[in-house]
């Protein structure tokens, strides 16, 4: 299917037609309108409902995503996107990255290979993104949004642990290959960041290493649910700048309150900063953990650091 605006949009068929072509029967093509609001019709002047080419269109596109085992509310948040950015092209258009893409349109080209577990085309998504996209419209811009959709669409019921989990691993070896790639300088008192324990999202922390390295800062990523008895021992013997720990949730947040205490008997004392989702959403967990808050986003981060670890040295 080529982009949507190709097809007519003439009021032409009624409902029993379209049901003949699509296959979908009047009492669903109701309900799907009725739940889902994906169409609306013309109403000819007896109240019959009739469809266009492009309902039409729409229709065998949403008919055959159902019966490759997509969700209809799945699918549906998926053509409401595809229509936003004005094309729809079914399972054509995730392997397809188009050169001129934005980012919002990349990012739902890489959403939609992963839930179809297609990894050579989400590898072909994001290896023309970083082509294509600075690191920071590439790790806020198409990772975050692919991510955020995901945790939104596991959270309402519309997609299924495992395909959370495929998608997130897939992006958390994006992240480590990033990782990897981009070194910082060789020597230094470095910087340490990793997750608070029990706190098992590290995606942010390690976008901030990735981020804190591509501005020249010696930055080690240590990873999720650290220990943090084990950390001070590590921190004694590597002597850090400074140890950044990451909170998405608030239990884990609330783990780092007695961690700045911890490390004054440490010699040099390194600075101790947090900063994740669980303290941009509730203020008042930064005021209770002893430390620095770093900012809410990645650039407010590494200014903050920056600043502190400048004025350490
Ligand atoms: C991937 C994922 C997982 C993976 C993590 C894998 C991994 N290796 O990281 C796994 C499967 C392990 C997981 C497990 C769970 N998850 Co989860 N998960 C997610 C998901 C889909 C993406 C998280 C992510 O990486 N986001 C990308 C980052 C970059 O975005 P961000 O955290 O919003 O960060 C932004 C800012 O906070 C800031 N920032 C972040 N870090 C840092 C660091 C610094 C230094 C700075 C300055 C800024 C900064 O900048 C970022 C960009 O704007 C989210 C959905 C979502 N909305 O994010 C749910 C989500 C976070 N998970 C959730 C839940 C409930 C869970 C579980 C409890 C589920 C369960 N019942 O088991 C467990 C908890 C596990 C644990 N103990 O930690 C909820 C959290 C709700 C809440 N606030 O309490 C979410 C929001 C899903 C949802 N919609 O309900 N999850």
């Amino acid at each position: 299917m080529g982009p949507i605006l190709d097809y007519g949009d003439e009021p032409r068929y009624t409902i029993k037609t379209v049901s003949k072509i699509t296959g979908i029967l009047p009492v669903t093509l109701r309900a799907w309108e009725r739940r889902y609001q994906v169409l609306s019709p013309h109403r000819s002047d007896n109240r019959y409902r009739l469809y266009s080419e492009r309902d039409v269109a729409i229709l065998n596109w949403l008919k055959q995503r159902v019966d490759s085992g997509v969700s209809i509310s799945s699918a549906v948040m998926e053509l409401k996107r595809w229509l936003r950015v004005g094309d729809i092209a079914g399972g054509d258009l995730a392997g397809t990255p188009s050169e001129d893409s934005g980012p919002e349109e990349t990012a739902a080209r890489l959403y939609q290979a992963l839930l179809r577990f297609n990894e050579a085309q989400a590898l072909e998504q994001a290896r023309s993104a970083r082509e294509r996209f600075d690191l920071r419209t590439l790790l806020l811009e198409v990772f975050t949004p692919v991510l955020r959709q995901v945790g939104e669409a596991w959270y309402f019921g519309e997609i299924g642990v495992t395909t959370e989990h495929f998608a997130s691993a897939f992006i958390l070896g994006q992240l480590l290959g990033l990782l990897h790639e981009t070194t910082g300088p060789p020597t230094g008192r470095p910087v340490l960041v990793g997750c608070a324990p029990e706190e098992r999202h590290e995606m942010g922390g390690l976008m901030f290493t990735i981020w804190l390295r591509s501005q020249g800062c010696r930055a080690q990523y240590l990873g999720p649910d650290l220990n943090l008895e084990d950390l001070a021992d590590y921190v004694d013997i590597e002597k850090p700048a400074a140890v950044v720990l990451t909170a998405s949730l608030p239990t884990a947040a609330l783990r780092l309150r007695g961690f700045q205490e911890r490390l004054r008997h440490i010699h040099p004392a390194p600075a101790f900063c947090f900063a994740g989702e669980a303290f941009n959403q509730d203020p008042r967990l930064r005021e209770r953990t002893p430390g620095t808050f770093l900012g809410e986003s990645f650039e407010q981060g590494a200014e903050t650091l920056m600043e502190l670890v400048g004025q350490r040295a």
